[in-house]
C-alpha cells in the first residue's frame, strides 16, 4: 500500500509479539541527521513499547545510507543481536547519487537477509524531498522507525518460532 494512504506508525499492536526476550541492533545514518534522529526515536520507543529493555538494545552510527550495510554486517558479525534495524534518509538531489545510493543499499540489505540468519529490516526513507521524509518521520504519515520496529519484532520472534520447531521436531 502507497504510504499515502498507511499511516507508518499504525499498526495492530495485538499482532505484534513480545520483545523481551530479544536483542536488537541499530544502525544509524548520520546523513539528513534530524530526520534519522527521529526515525531512530521511533524505533526504540517502539522496541520499548513491546517489552525490549534498553540494555538490549545496541546502537550505532555509519556516516551514510551508502554504509548502512556494511554497518549492519558488523552488528551481525561482532554483536548476539536477533535482528537488525538499518535507519537511513535519502534525498532526491541535483546528483545521481540518490539513485546509486537507493539501489546499494537496498540490495545490501536485501543480501544481507539471504546470507546471514537474522532478519535485516529496511528502515530507510527515499524521498524527493525534506518535506516528505519530515512527513514520514514523526509527521502527518507517522514513522517509518515505528513500522521497521515492529518488522523486527516480528522477525525476531518467526525466526524463534521456527528453530524451536525444529528443535522439537529433532527431539
Ligand atoms: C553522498 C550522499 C548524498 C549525495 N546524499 C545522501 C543522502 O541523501 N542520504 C544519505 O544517507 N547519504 C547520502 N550521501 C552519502 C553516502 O551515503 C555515503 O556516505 C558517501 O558517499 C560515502 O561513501
Amino acid at each position: 500500500m502507497a504510504t499515502n494512504l498507511k499511516n507508518l506508525s499504525d499498526y495492530d499492536t495485538e499482532t505484534v509479539p513480545p520483545a523481551n526476550n530479544f536483542r536488537f541492533g541499530i544502525v544509524v545514518s548520520e546523513w539528513n541527521s534530524m530526520i534519522t534522529a527521529a526515525l531512530l526515536d521511533g524505533a526504540f520507543r517502539t522496541l520499548l513499547q513491546h517489552g525490549a529493555t534498553e540494555e538490549n538494545i545496541i546502537t550505532e552510527y555509519v556516516p551514510g545510507s551508502f554504509e548502512l550495510t556494511l554497518g549492519a554486517q558488523y552488528m551481525a558479525e561482532y554483536t548476539d543481536v536477533d535482528a537488525v534495524i538499518c535507519i537511513g534518509c535519502i534525498i532526491r538531489g541535483e546528483t545521481p547519487h540518490f539513485n546509486y545510493i537507493c539501489d546499494s543499499v537496498t540490495q545490501g540489505i536485501t543480501q544481507l537477509n539471504t546470507t546471514y540468519n537474522i532478519p535485516f529490516v529496511f528502515g530507510v526513507l527515499t524521498t524527493d524531498n525534506l518535506q516528505q521524509a519530515k512527513d514520514r518521520a514523526g509527521g502527518k504519515h507517522g514513522n517509518k522507525g515505528d513500522e521497521a520496529a515492529v518488522a523486527a519484532i516480528k522477525m525476531a520472534f518467526l525466526h524463534n518460532k521456527l528453530i524451536n520447531k525444529e528443535k522439537r521436531s529433532d527431539g
